[in-house]
């Protein structure tokens, strides 16, 4: 085993995070993970030292997450955690907290940024790109600290940039996560996502079918009351876009997209207005039906029984003010 691994989210702000602590703590492993997997996955790592970043502890997995950080850490081994996620409510911060060598955690920053300010000191300057296309791609950079450091460089550059690694992942080429630590290393590096071969082209690539993705939910967007939706529609892990594109063409504050699974329903949310709270959403309607919901205030998603979905948007009617 080595020294130290990475656990990290296969996202733009999980990649970015992760090349951070890669710049930080080089010749370590990088494993990608998801707040479902991550319990065995960190039980499964005997690493002496541990970093995550990026990703959320589940309401059902936390409890015996923290048993298992309390036993490494009283092992010898370290844990270092980096994240920006909701503290489920069936554990406490002060738990948490204590089963950890390092605990940074803020609601208000992306993953990339939490850890980049940390390591500061320890990183060359021109590093803190990598925090910004992580912040830029989790919509986490209207952060006092993302604001005044994105004046220092040329916007369109970083923009293109997040546009290349957002985008360039979308395609199978980069999906893997044996393409994604590529990613991660040619960032921990100092390069940027367009000097990834070929990502720039996956990107485009992307870009084109998303605009015919927007010609389909044009389409098939429906609405029930103050919720757009569209459901089962090919979305080419488009599901962001396509919930935001179903609220964009029916005029609605909540855009949703649906994919009925074989054992439930997949849902993702999206708004346009950045008064609503879409974690706090997905969280109690998709309870009143039976399922789970969480993720970001902007960025939501849930998972509802087979058979609740039009229930679903009843309860998120409800709850729209
Ligand atoms: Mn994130």
């Amino acid at each position: 085993m080595p020294e130290t691994t990475i656990l990290t989210h296969a996202d733009p702000d999980g990649i970015c995070a992760g090349a951070v602590a890669l710049s930080r703590f080089p010749g370590s492993t990088v494993f990608f993970t998801r707040p479902t997997s991550f319990y065995s996955d960190l039980f499964h790592t005997e690493s002496r030292s541990i970093v995550v970043t990026d990703i959320a502890l589940t309401k059902q997995d936390a409890p015996r997450i923290v048993g298992l950080l309390k036993k490494r850490k009283q092992s010898g081994m370290e844990t270092l955690y980096f994240d920006h996620h909701i503290i489920p409510p069936t554990i406490s911060r002060a738990s948490l907290r204590s089963s950890l060598s390092l605990y940074v955690h803020s609601r208000e920053a992306s993953a990339s940024e939490l850890i980049y300010r940390h390591y500061t000191k320890d990183l060359p300057r021109e590093r803190v790109w990598i925090a910004l296309y992580g912040a830029i791609a989790d919509y986490a950079d209207d952060t006092p600290f993302a604001r005044e450091r994105i004046r220092n460089w040329d916007r369109r550059a970083l923009f293109f940039e997040v546009s290349t690694i957002s985008l360039g992942i979308k395609n199978e080429e980069f999906a893997t996560y044996d393409a994604k630590r590529r990613i991660v290393r040619t960032l921990a590096r100092g390069g940027n996502p367009s000097d990834v071969p070929g990502f720039v082209r996956s990107a485009k690539k992307a870009v084109n079918r998303e605009f015919e993705l927007y010609e389909l939910i044009k389409d098939r967007a429906q609405s029930l009351g103050k919720v757009a939706y569209v459901k089962d529609v090919p979305s080419f892990g488009f599901r962001g876009p396509s919930a935001l594109f179903a609220a964009t063409v029916r005029n609605s504050r909540l855009g949703i997209c649906a994919h009925t699974r074989e054992r439930y329903v997949d849902i993702t949310m999206r708004t346009r207005d950045y008064s609503l709270r879409l974690n706090t959403l997905a969280d109690r309607a998709a309870e009143a039906v039976g399922g789970s919901g969480g993720g970001h205030a902007a960025a939501a998603g849930a998972k509802i029984p087979k058979g609740a979905f039009r229930k679903f948007l009843d309860e998120l009617n409800k709850q729209i003010k």
